[in-house]
């Protein structure tokens, strides 16, 4: 049977986030009906969310009571969980909130939709991470043994088990996706990727000298989060659930990142120095743009990452269309702007950043 997709019911957890927003408009896109949930506490919401259409429920992932209320006021037919807390060095310093949200808050999902009886109506995506395959040998794909390596994975682990049970056990329609790291111009800015793009933008308009980056040699799958929205919707769309890896095949170090994304402003890194005494200078000026923080290593670290996607491209006809120097350059040029903007309205003078575009 063929679905209809227009006036179909979506619901979005952790709308408020990178992918949410992303998947919100895709799907919105597709002529569905979008709600999401929001946080009571959380900071001002973006209002584009409710200018594009989507109902906003308020609520907390943690709270079974309001969980089930919303989705049986919703009757959603998919659901995208997608509310985490994801950053992996803060799950160390609280990893109870972390299986509250992640695993707990995940059990409250699929146990909502089965205490409604709405098994058969609702598909549920649910957001599994390659941070589960942690010290595991790369590439890594759907067979690949899991070996996390923080509070940040176990928890994921949990949810995407949960997830395989509640499939096997009430025969629901879920699907895991097993994403790579994805990343945008609306990134969170405590992730490597957006905290680089708007040190450098910042250090290009003068309004910062230097940034402190970790570990430097971490390798990492990265992809665009607009790709990789488009392989969540695409999981649901399949005629029976199952779980799929997204990725791009290739890998980049920490380190390849940032030299791009100082290319991209015209700057030359010269690096000197070793461990945690290392630093990069602007080959031109000779003035230090990165020294290494320690506080910013991780108590364990995932150090090689690097995704196997070929069952969703064979599958289902994935694969990413946004190459890696693409995102970065998006990512600097949205900094960039962001910039501008500010010196706008602050009435700087911003000509040197018109060429930002
Ligand atoms: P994100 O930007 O950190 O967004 C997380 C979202 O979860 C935010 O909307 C946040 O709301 C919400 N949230 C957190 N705690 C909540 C709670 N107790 N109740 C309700 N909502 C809560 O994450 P993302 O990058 O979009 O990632 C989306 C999902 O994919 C996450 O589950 C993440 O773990 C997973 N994932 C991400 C990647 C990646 O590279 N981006 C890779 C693999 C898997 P507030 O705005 O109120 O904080
Ligand atoms: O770190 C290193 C750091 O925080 C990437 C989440 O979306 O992807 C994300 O998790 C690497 C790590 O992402 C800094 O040690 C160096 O090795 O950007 P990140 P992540 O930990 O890979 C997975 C797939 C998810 O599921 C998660 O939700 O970069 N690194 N210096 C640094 N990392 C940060 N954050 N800050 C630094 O200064």
């Amino acid at each position: 049977m063929t679905h209809t997709i227009a006036g179909k019911i979506a619901f979005i957890t952790g709308i408020t986030g990178q992918d949410g927003r992303y998947l919100a408009e895709l799907l919105l896109s597709k002529g569905y009906v979008v709600h999401g949930l929001v946080r009571w506490d959380a900071a001002p919401v973006d209002p584009r969310l409710v200018e594009m259409g989507v109902v906003l429920h308020d609520g907390d992932m943690i709270d079974a009571l309001n969980i089930t209320g919303i989705i049986k006021a919703v009757q959603p037919d998919e659901i995208y969980n997608l509310a985490a807390l994801s950053h992996v060095r803060v799950s160390f310093d609280t990893p109870g909130s972390t299986f509250d949200i992640n695993a707990k808050g995940t059990l409250n999902i699929l146990d909502a939709v089965r205490v409604l009886a709405m098994e058969e109506r609702v598909r549920i995506y649910q957001a599994s991470s390659s941070e589960m395959f942690g010290s595991s040998a790369a590439p890594q794909n759907e067979d690949t043994p899991f070996h996390p390596c923080s509070p940040y994975g176990v928890s994921k682990l949990a949810g995407y088990w949960l997830g395989r049970i509640y499939r096997d056990s009430y025969n629901m329609f879920i699907a895991n996706g097993i994403l790579f790291n994805h990343e945008s111009p609306t990134r969170g800015a405590d992730f490597v990727t957006r905290k680089i793009t708007r040190a450098v933008a910042a250090i290009e308009a003068g309004q910062q000298e230097r940034m402190t980056l970790g570990n430097l040699d971490s390798i990492r799958d990265w992809g665009h989060a607009r790709d990789y929205v488009r392989g969540m919707w695409m999981m649901l769309q399949q005629d029976t659930p199952d779980d799929y890896v997204l990725a791009t095949g290739k890998a980049h170090s920490v380190l390849e990142f940032v030299t791009l994304a100082f290319e991209a402003i015209g700057v030359e890194l010269e690096w000197r120095g070793e461990g945690v005494d290392e630093i990069a200078v602007n080959a031109k000026t000779g003035k230090t743009v990165i020294t290494i923080d320690p506080q910013l290593f991780r108590p364990k670290e995932v150090h090689y990452l690097l995704g196997d996607a070929s069952k969703a491209r064979t599958k289902m006809g994935w694969q990413p269309e946004i190459r890696f120097e693409q995102l970065i350059e998006e990512m600097i040029k949205a900094d960039r702007r962001e910039i501008l903007s500010v010196l706008e309205e602050t009435n700087d003078d911003g000509d040197l950043w018109r060429k930002a575009g």
